[in-house]
């Protein structure tokens, strides 16, 4: 039986309004994988959806006055229009919130629950009679006892990656109202028993060493050194799950136990669309068969690499665990941190506005924050659309198209004698897609960015050097040759480019009016470059690209406040 490939991006808050830094760390990077398994004619199955419970929606609710189930449809409703603005592909977007996320959390409490790992103990929780409310951990604020990092937050310290309670925190204040009365109250809740899976998760994690991306690797690692905590699962709140256990009457699950179980819930929605043809299960209690990839920014690695698996397994059953996962480090605006409230920094709906889709998926792959952290500048923007989809991929289709129909018309000329130049070119190209391809597989960003523009830099490098505006006129036989070869390399860009660019390598491959399913090429690179044959028409395509001008440029930093 072949493999299952199970693909997850990190589910955003619903609450938040998503920038170029989701998009970057999650969002699009499973979009571009997920696509690219398509192509390659995978059972593929993209999964993402909207993170609803928890204080940030009780609040933002409060604040626009609506009852909180309404604020999350609301925004989950602008997410999904967003993400389908940028063309990202998952086959569900679900909810956090659903019916059938309840039912799975439930299971899985149930059964860690029976299994002997859920512990009841007493708790001090932050109380603040200014704010009339429990403060949930990540609305106090104070200084870290591990770093001093002074604005940690009481669930992670964000400098320094600790996870927190915020009864860790030294001169705790309520974010919310910026109280310091801060009272403790004692409060009984629920823990989940993590040492006692501690061994059996160092033994799992060993094995992903070198094949994880290290900073996957590495932060699991620490986490694992540093010795695990129990981890409360539940809280005083109204907006969530509530807690299916006698004497919990009035709290329900934190946040982060129901948010990665999404994943599962969200899969079940997708599956009871079409209960005929879909089963969740094949994909969730599936582990053999199922090859699960998982995307998020590096603060998400403890949850999805510790927490989440040693909640899967607790419950005895066999869950899909994931095989592989991709964190992100951090995109950065260069005006500093992105603020919608500020207009500063790029938010997805402005993105849209400003550009098509496209350029935005190149650039944020081309620059994917995977070593480092990356910031986005419109002067990097600017160069990168101008050089690499302007003078690079445009310019090339633009000559062979103008000169076919120019000296030959709108059909493809004939392929004549194959000369040296153009054996050079496959063995070029058949280097390069392969090491596209594995680039691509091994979710090496960058790499496969770089390789995909050197793929495009060697059709022109092959019509810089047969000249076929000179050959027209000696020998047009060999003009044909040169534009029949120039044309397949248009189409065949297309599809290496559909991961990507969808909507452009649509319009790419469009002209032949051929496929507009991709398919992943597998075959040498001459067969490749003769599947469009002499006589087969085509449309002169529209220009693809435009560039972007000094003053545009300095537009938009003024606009998005770059650099203030
Ligand atoms: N909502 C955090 C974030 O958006 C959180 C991820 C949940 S993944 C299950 O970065
Ligand atoms: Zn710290």
């Amino acid at each position: 039986m072949s493999k299952k490939y199970l693909i997850t991006s990190a589910l955003p808050y619903v609450n938040g309004l998503p920038h170029l830094g989701h998009l970057v760390g999650c969002l699009l990077p499973a979009d571009v994988y997920a696509r690219f398994c398509r192509e390659q004619g995978r059972d593929t199955l993209c999964i993402c959806g909207t993170d609803e419970h928890g204080t940030p929606s009780e609040v933002g609710a409060a604040k626009e006055n609506m009852p909180v189930e309404e604020y999350c449809k609301k925004y989950h409703d602008l997410h999904a229009q967003m993400y389908q603005g940028f063309n990202l592909s998952f086959d569900y977007f679900g909810r956090t919130s659903s019916d059938q996320n309840k039912e799975i959390t439930y299971r899985i409490f149930h059964a860690l629950d029976k299994n002997g790992l859920i512990e009841e103990k007493m708790t001090k929780q932050v109380y603040s009679p200014a704010d009339g409310r429990y403060l949930p951990d990540s609305y106090v604020i104070g200084t870290c006892p591990y770093c001093g990092y002074e604005k940690a937050k009481g669930d992670q310290c964000e400098n320094c990656t600790k996870v927190l309670d915020p009864t860790d925190l030294i001169n705790p204040k309520s974010a919310l109202s910026g109280s310091s009365d801060i009272q403790i109250k004692e409060t009984k809740h629920l823990f989940l028993n993590l040492p006692k899976l501690e061994a059996e998760l160092n033994t799992w994690i060993e094995t992903k060493k070198g094949i994880w991306p290290d900073i996957a690797y590495s932060v699991a690692k620490k986490w694992l050194k540093e010795g695990l905590q129990e981890r409360g699962i539940t809280r005083d709140l109204k907006w969530g799950f509530s807690v299916p256990k006698e004497g919990f009457e009035g709290k329900v699950f934190y946040v982060w136990f129901d948010a990665p179980i999404g994943y599962i819930g969200i899969t079940k929605q997708w599956s009871d669309e079409k209960p005929n043809e879909r089963n969740w299960e094949d994909w969730w209690l599936n582990p053999e068969n199922v090859i699960h990839t998982e995307f998020m920014g590096k603060d998400n690695i403890p949850f999805h690499s510790i927490t989440f698996p040693a909640t899967l397994r607790g419950t005895g059953e066999k869950w899909t665990e994931v095989s592989f996962l991709k964190g992100m480090n951090w995109l950065n605006f260069a005006g500093g941190k992105f603020s919608k409230s500020a207009k500063r920094g790029i938010f997805l709906d402005d993105a849209l506005k400003e550009f098509p889709a496209d350029y935005w998926r190149y650039w944020l792959m081309a620059n994917a924050p995977e070593s480092d952290d990356t910031s986005f500048t419109f002067e990097t923007f600017a160069a990168t659309i101008n050089k690499d989809l302007n003078d690079v991929l445009g310019n090339f289709i633009n000559r062979v198209t103008k000169m076919t129909v120019k000296d030959f018309g709108l059909q493809v000329p004939a392929l004549g004698e194959i000369t040296d130049t153009e054996k050079e070119l496959y063995a070029t190209l058949d280097t390069l897609i392969k090491q596209y391809t594995d680039y691509m597989e091994n979710l090496e960003i960058r790499k496969a960015l770089a390789t995909l523009r050197e793929i495009w830099v060697s059709g022109n490098n092959y019509i810089a050097k047969t000249e076929p505006w000179k050959a027209v006129k000696t020998d047009k036989a060999r003009a044909a040759t040169i534009l029949n070869t120039g044309l397949n390399l248009v189409r065949l860009f297309g599809i290496l480019s559909a991961p990507i660019m969808p909507e452009k390598a649509k319009e790419m491959v469009k002209i032949f009016g051929k496929e507009d399913v991709f398919v992943w090429p597998k075959k040498s690179a001459q067969e490749l470059l003769q599947e469009l044959k002499e006589g087969d028409s085509f449309t002169a395509p529209e220009v693809l690209f435009q560039k972007i001008t000094p003053e545009r440029k300095e537009e938009l930093k003024l606009k998005y406040k770059e650099g203030e």
